[in-house]
C-alpha cells in the first residue's frame, strides 16, 4: 500500500479502472442519485466506515459482541437461503411482456390480455430443470419448466407449461410417487439430476401411463441447446369462456421464433462439466447483447360438444391433442427483454400457481390439473415460511389488492382502517363483491355428479397409442436418438427385470424399439408368441378406437420434420493463431454478423494474434477456457503459419473432431483446409487448397484461397441453418 494512503482509501476502486458501464449503472440505480447515498449502511440505514474489519480489543485481541455491523452482516449470510423447489428447483427467470395479435380471440375468452391488442401485458418467466437440486446442471435430460406470469390488468394470470405436451401421470395422487422415484435414492442421495437408476425405471415400468411422455423425455427434446430454442405447452386441457358465456376445451403452446433446436447427448453431458450454466447463460447472454427471445403463443380450439370424439379423454394429461385433427392458431407474441435485477429476489422468490387465473380462462376437471391447485399454494407455504410470499414484488399484481388477508411473518401491507371483515357496515361495506360485468371472476358453470369412488375413467386405459403415434412420426434420425438414450438410460439399471419390463412396455409401442432396445441392455427382445400376443393387442385396441378421431402419424411432434432453417444466434468459434489472415477473419465475422451470427476467436492463450498482414487480432478465449460444445459451429480461417501451429496443438484437431462428431458445420478457407486434413474428419471432400471452388461435403464448407469469401460465407451460413448434419452419424467411428 502507498504510505499516503489512509484505510479509507483501500476500499475505494481506484479511479483509474475502467468500469463496465452497465453493471455500474444496473448497481447505481437502486440509489437515489445523491452521491452522498452512495455509502454503504446498516439495515437501519446507519452509515458506516469499515466493513473489512471486526470490532476488536486491541488490533490482535478478541472480537466484542457488541459489533453491531458485523452481528447483522452474518446474520443475513447465515439466513440467506429458503427451502429448494422440490421439483424444478434450478430455473432462471426473465422479465418481458406479450401482446396479442388482434382482438380475433374476444370471441373464445374475455380475458383482456389476450384480446386488446393495443395492451402489452408484463411477464415474468422461469424457465428450469424438474429433478436436479438448485447447483445441478443446465444440460441433462430433462423436462423443462416454462413457467409465465401475466400482470394483466385483471390480476395475475400463471402459464404453468412444460417443453413437452404431455406428462407422465394421469392423477395427481400419483406425483409423490413419481417424484421420490426420479429424484436422488434416499439411502445414497444419487444419482443427481438424472432419471437413469433403478427407482425411476422401476416405476416407469410398472406405471404404463407414463410411456408416451417417456418417449419424449428419451428424445431430443430434453436436451434443449436454448431456453430460447424450445416449445411450451399448457399440458393440460383448459378453458376459454367469452363474454357470452360460451365455454370451449383449449390447449395453450408456446413456439420459439428461432426454431426448436437441441444438443446431442455426448455434448450435453460434457456441457454439463465445461458450464454447467450454459442454458443459463445463453439467456442471460442473449439478452443482454439486445437478442430479445420471442415466442408465440398458440391455442387448439375444441368445442364443448366435441369433448368425447377424440380416440382420447381430453381430461387426460398423458395426452395431446394432435395438430393434424385440430391446428394451433397464432393469438399473440412474447418478447423476453429484460434480465432479473436480483436472482434471489426475482427468480427464486418467484411463487407460480396453476390457480392464479383470470375472467376467460377456467380450469377442467383434469385429475392432475385439479392436484395441482392444491400443490402449489401448499409448497410454497413451506418455501416462505409465510403466506405473505405473494406480497414480495416478483409475485405482486400490478392491480390494487383489496381484501381481509392481513397478518402473518413478514405482512408488508400496512393495511388501514379498523374493519378486517365481510360483511360490514362499519368499513362502508368495502371491499366489496365486483360483479361479473365489472371484472368479477365466475368460475365456469358444469354440471357434475356422480357417486364418490377411487376410480380412474375407463376413458384413461389406453397407454401406448400416442407413445406410438410419436414412435411413427420420428424421422430415422429422431428413432436412433431415442434408442440409444434408452440404452444409456436402461444401461445404468442395474436390476435385470426392470430392464426386461421396459422392454416389455416398448413392446406396446413398437416391436422394432423393443427389439433395438434389448440389443442394448443385454435382455431379450419379445419374440414369437409373446411378440404374436403383443400385435394382437394393440391391433384390437386401434380396432376399439377407430370410430373416434385419431391419427397414427403426427408430424409435428417430430422437430426434425418441422426445423425452422434460423442461424440467428448462433455461435462460432473461430480458430486462429499466429500467421493468421486477419483481413479474412474481420471480413468473415462481419458476414456471420450480419445474419445475426456471433463469432469468437480462440486460440491457444488470450491475448494478441499477430496475422499474416501485419495487424492484429485479439483471442476472446483460450483453449482451456473454451471447448466446441460452447458454439455451434467452428471456422479455420486461412494463413500458412497459423494452420502450421494449429496442426500441433491437440486442443485445436480435438476441437475439430468433436464438432465433426456432434454433426456441426465446420469450415475452412485455403491453407486452413489443411488442417481439416490432418484431423479425423472421415468421409469428407474437400475444395483445393490453391483453387477459387467452394465445396460442402457432410457440412463441411470448404473454399480456396482464390475463392470468392462472400460465396463461402453464403454456403457456410446455409450449413449452418441446417445445424445439424446428421449423415456423418452413419459412421460411429469418430474418436472425439
Ligand atoms: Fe408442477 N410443481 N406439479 N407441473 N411445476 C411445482 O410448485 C405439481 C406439473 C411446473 O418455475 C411445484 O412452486 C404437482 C405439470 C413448473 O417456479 C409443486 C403436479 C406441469 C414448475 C408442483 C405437477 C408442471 C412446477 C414445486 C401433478 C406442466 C416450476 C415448486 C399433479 C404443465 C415453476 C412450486 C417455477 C413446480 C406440483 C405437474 C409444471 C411441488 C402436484 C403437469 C414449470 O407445487
Amino acid at each position: 500500500m502507498n504510505k499516503d494512503e489512509t484505510p479509507q482509501d483501500k476500499n475505494q476502486i481506484p479511479r483509474s479502472y475502467p468500469v463496465d458501464e452497465n453493471s455500474k449503472k444496473r448497481q447505481l440505480d437502486s440509489f437515489s442519485g445523491d452521491p452522498r447515498d452512495q455509502f454503504y449502511t446498516t439495515d437501519q440505514g446507519l452509515r458506516i466506515t469499515d466493513t473489512d474489519n471486526s470490532l476488536t480489543v486491541g488490533d490482535r485481541g478478541p472480537t466484542l459482541l457488541e459489533d453491531f455491523h458485523f452481528r447483522e452482516k452474518m446474520m443475513h449470510l447465515d439466513h440467506e437461503s429458503i427451502p429448494e423447489r422440490v421439483v424444478h428447483a434450478r430455473g432462471t427467470g426473465v422479465h418481458g411482456y406479450f401482446q396479442p395479435y388482434n382482438d380475433s380471440f374476444k370471441e373464445y375468452t374475455k380475458a383482456k390480455f389476450l384480446t386488446d391488442p393495443s395492451t402489452k401485458t408484463p411477464v415474468f418467466v422461469r424457465f428450469s430443470t424438474v429433478v436436479g437440486s438448485r447447483g445441478s446442471a443446465d444440460t441433462v435430460r430433462d423436462v423443462r419448466g416454462f413457467a409465465t406470469k401475466f400482470y394483466t390488468s385483471e390480476g395475475n394470470y400463471d402459464l404453468v407449461a412444460n417443453n413437452m405436451p404431455p406428462f407422465f401421470i394421469q392423477d395427481a395422487i400419483k406425483f409423490p410417487d413419481l417424484v421420490h422415484s426420479i429424484k436422488p435414492e434416499p439411502h445414497n442421495e444419487m444419482p443427481q439430476a438424472s432419471a437413469a437408476h433403478d427407482n425411476f425405471w422401476d416405476f416407469a415400468s410398472l406405471v404404463p401411463e407414463s410411456t408416451h411422455m417417456l418417449m419424449w423425455v428419451l428424445s431430443d427434446r430434453a436436451i434443449p441447446r436454448s431456453f430460447r430454442m424450445m416449445e411450451g405447452f399448457g399440458v393440460h386441457t383448459f378453458r376459454f369462456i367469452n363474454e357470452a358465456g360460451k365455454g370451449r376445451f383449449v390447449k395453450l403452446h408456446w413456439r420459439p421464433m428461432l426454431g426448436v433446436k437441441s444438443l446431442v447427448w455426448d455434448e450435453a453431458q460434457k456441457l454439463a462439466g465445461k458450464d454447467p450454466d450454459y442454458l443459463r447463460r445463453d439467456l442471460w447472454d442473449a439478452i443482454e447483447a439486445g437478442n430479445y427471445p420471442e415466442f408465440e403463443l398458440g391455442v387448439q380450439i375444441i368445442e364443448e360438444e366435441d369433448e368425447h370424439a377424440f380416440a382420447f379423454d381430453l381430461l387426460d394429461a398423458t395426452k395431446l391433442v394432435p395438430e393434424e385433427l385440430v391446428p394451433i392458431t397464432p393469438i399473440g407474441k412474447m418478447v423476453l427483454n429484460r434480465n432479473p435485477d436480483n436472482f434471489f429476489a426475482e427468480t427464486e422468490q418467484v411463487a407460480f400457481h396453476p390457480g392464479n387465473l383470470v375472467p376467460g380462462i377456467d380450469v377442467t376437471n383434469d385429475p392432475l390439473l385439479q392436484g395441482r391447485l392444491f400443490s402449489y399454494l401448499d409448497t410454497q407455504l413451506n418455501r416462505f415460511n409465510s403466506s405473505n410470499f405473494v406480497e414480495v414484488p416478483i409475485n405482486r399484481p400490478v392491480v390494487p389488492v383489496h381484501n381481509i388477508n392481513g397478518a402473518g411473518f413478514m405482512r408488508h401491507t400496512v393495511s388501514k382502517g379498523r374493519v378486517n371483515y365481510t360483511p360490514n357496515s362499519l368499513g362502508g361495506g368495502c371491499p366489496m363483491m365486483a360483479p361479473e360485468n365489472m371484472g368479477g371472476y365466475v368460475h365456469y358453470t358444469e354440471r357434475v355428479e356422480g357417486h364418490k369412488i377411487r376410480k380412474r375413467s375407463e376413458s384413461f386405459n389406453d397407454h401406448y397409442s400416442q407413445a406410438t403415434l410419436f414412435w411413427n412420426s420420428m424421422t430415422e434420425v429422431e428413432k436412433k436418438h431415442i434408442v440409444s438414450a434408452l440404452h444409456f438410460e436402461l444401461g445404468k439399471v442395474e436390476t435385470k427385470a426392470v430392464r426386461e419390463r421396459m422392454v416389455g412396455n416398448l413392446a406396446h409401442v413398437d416391436l422394432e424399439l423393443a427389439a433395438l432396445t434389448a440389443e442394448g441392455i443385454g435382455v431379450e427382445a419379445p419374440t414369437g408368441s409373446v411378440a404374436e400376443t403383443v400385435k394382437n393387442t394393440v391391433s384390437a385396441l386401434k380396432e376399439k378406437l377407430s370410430t373416434k378421431k385419431m391419427v397414427d402419424e403426427s408430424p409435428a411432434v417430430s422437430q426434425e420434420k418441422g426445423k425452422k432453417k434460423t442461424v440467428s444466434t448462433l455461435k462460432v468459434a473461430i480458430l486462429a493463431d499466429k500467421g493468421v489472415d486477419e483481413k479474412q477473419v474481420t471480413q468473415l465475422k462481419e458476414a456471420l454478423k450480419a445474419q445475426g451470427v456471433e463469432a469468437k476467436i480462440i486460440s491457444k492463450f488470450l491475448g494478441t494474434i499477430k496475422g499474416s498482414h501485419g495487424g492484429e487480432l485479439e483471442a476472446d478465449k483460450s483453449h482451456i477456457t473454451a471447448a466446441s460444445v460452447l458454439f455451434d459451429a467452428v471456422l479455420v480461417p486461412d494463413g500458412k503459419g497459423c494452420v502450421e501451429l494449429l496442426k500441433k496443438q491437440g486442443d485445436a484437431l480435438h476441437f475439430l473432431n468433436e464438432t465433426f462428431k456432434h454433426c456441426k458445420t465446420i469450415g475452412a478457407l485455403g491453407e486452413g483446409i489443411a488442417l481439416l486434413q490432418a484431423s479425423d474428419l472421415k468421409g469428407v471432400e474437400y475444395a483445393q487448397p490453391a483453387s477459387s471452388g467452394v465445396s460442402t461435403s457432410k457440412g463441411v464448407v470448404t473454399a480456396g484461397s482464390e475463392a470468392d469469401l462472400t460465396t463461402f460465407a453464403e454456403a457456410f451460413l446455409t450449413s449452418l441453418s441446417e445445424y445439424r448434419h446428421w449423415e456423418r452419424e452413419e459412421k460411429e467411428m469418430i474418436p472425439a
